[in-house]
């Protein structure tokens, strides 16, 4: 038997942590898993992979035709899975899903294993290994723990629960040096990326009416960096950080009449809300959506429209 991992288009910590952990535990039940992910596995977290995980993301939708059954991590919404999605939604055997976002009308599987509750995907494929029996490995315990840290932001966002400490716990347990997880995640950036950063904060513009900040990132930037977009992780995290500020945003430039929006809050602002009156969606403080337009067309009509949905008290949650 084999099985195929895919998660979400531009993977992140908790979607490759959650992969190559589930791919190791599946080998010890004897089941072949193998990545197949619709952009390439990020450089970041290179490391991650070993000689026991299989990445066959190169080989796109034809790699899915070669496996008993799909498992999809950390998505809740179809279309995250970006050129797979056509070719998961027309499987022959509906996808597992396994993920902790917000559930959205258009899920990649219908049998879920969702819990919003979990602070990280790789919460619930924890939750898979010891209902299972398996061994958390050394290796397995540093994928898992790099989508907890990752997807809590050094544990510190309001999704760090006692449960994701108490995860994290065993898995410093089971062989995790949190000293080289921060290393290899938080110190070992490309200095393009600082680069990226610098122009984006050089962009940030403020509306302390509205309790509103927002970065742009303009076509081309990530070129003329050399870095891919993994390196905007955390960008945004600078326009929520300033005092007063209750809804940050990051509007990126595709260059090709379209802009990728990231939305993040502090407690008390829902911004699923507002991801959703554009096509988008997520968690109630971080969440993103694609819009169609120019630049200064879809900053004048989000910031619009969260500026409105602010007022009305629509986002409040
Ligand atoms: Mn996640």
């Amino acid at each position: 038997m084999t099985v195929a991992l895919s998660t979400h288009i531009n993977a992140d910590g908790d979607g490759c942590g959650s992969q190559c952990a589930l791919a190791r535990l599946l080998g010890q039940m004897g089941v072949r898993a193998v990545i197949v992910n619709p952009t390439p596995w990020p450089e970041q977290f290179r490391w991650l992979l070993g000689d026991d995980v299989v990445d066959r993301s190169p080989d796109g939708a034809k790699a899915l035709q070669q496996v008993d059954r799909v498992i999809v991590l950390d998505i809740s919404c179809l279309s995250r899975l970006g050129q797979l999605a056509e070719a998961v939604r027309a499987l022959p055997l509906d996808a597992l899903v396994i993920d902790h976002h917000l559930a959205s009308d258009t899920p990649p599987g219908k049998t879920m294993l969702s819990c919003t509750a979990a602070s990280a995907t790789a919460e619930l494929v924890f939750d898979f290994a010891r209902e299972r029996g398996l061994t958390i490995t050394t290796p397995i315990a540093t994928a898992l723990y790099t989508g907890l840290v990752t997807d809590t932001g050094g544990f510190r966002f309001g999704n760090t629960s006692p449960r994701c400490l108490a995860v994290a716990a065993e898995l410093l347990t089971a062989g995790v040096d949190p000293e080289q997880m921060y290393a290899r995640i938080y110190g070992s950036i490309p200095l393009g990326r600082l680069r990226l950063l610098r122009d984006a904060l050089g962009t940030l513009e403020i509306d302390l009416t509205n309790g509103m900040a927002w970065v742009t990132i303009v076509a081309g930037a990530l070129e003329r960096h050399g870095v891919s977009s993994e390196d905007l992780d955390g960008v945004v995290e600078y326009p929520r950080s300033v005092a007063g500020v209750r809804l940050a945003l990051l509007f990126r430039d595709l260059g090709h009449g379209r802009v990728k929006m990231s939305f993040r809050s502090v407690a008390g602002v829902n911004v699923n809300t507002l991801a959703r009156a554009f096509g988008g969606g997520g968690h109630a403080r971080a969440s993103g959506a694609l819009i169609v337009g120019s630049l200064v067309e879809v900053e004048a009509r989000v910031l619009g429209e969260a500026r409105c949905l602010l007022q009305s008290g629509a986002l409040a949650d």
